[in-house]
């Protein structure tokens, strides 16, 4: 996102400590919040318009830890194209951010397979997940 096009809440400046990142109203769209020194937190709700796909897991640890902390996970978009990423929260200094997982899809309007790697060493395999959605997935 280049800030000049950003909005104009980009162009103040202004002191922040700790930027937390998450899709707050579960749109597809990774919206932000950021802390104010001696003020109030302020929230950039993301409202880009375009028609990319996107999904957003959510999983559950039953033997690993809940929030699944570490699972990695292995995304095959319905093109052939692969993404990579893991459940955190960690941010850095006075951060946290949603623990979700998103992956942005482009045109696939389908993840054609999605394999995670669980904390406790479970593998799991999920095939053909409609995009444009929050998926929970619970440890199996
Ligand atoms: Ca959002």
């Amino acid at each position: 996102m280049e800030s000049a096009t950003a909005g104009p809440d980009f162009q103040i400046p202004g002191v922040h400590q700790g930027l937390a990142f998450g899709d707050l109203d579960n749109d597809g769209r990774i919206d932000a919040v950021v802390a104010v020194l001696n003020g109030q937190a302020k929230i950039f709700h993301n409202t880009t318009r375009n028609g990319n796909h996107w999904i957003l897991l959510k999983l559950t640890g039953t033997k690993s830890n809940r929030m699944a902390i570490g699972a990695k996970i292995r995304l095959t978009a319905a093109d052939g194209s692969v993404q990579y990423n893991h459940v955190t929260t960690s941010m850095g200094y006075a951060g946290s951010s949603d623990s979700r997982v998103h992956f942005g899809l482009g045109a696939n309007a389908v993840a054609k397979e999605i394999q995670i790697a669980w904390p406790s060493g479970i593998q799991q395999v999920l095939r053909d997940v409609a995009a444009d959605r929050v998926v929970p997935v619970t440890e199996p």
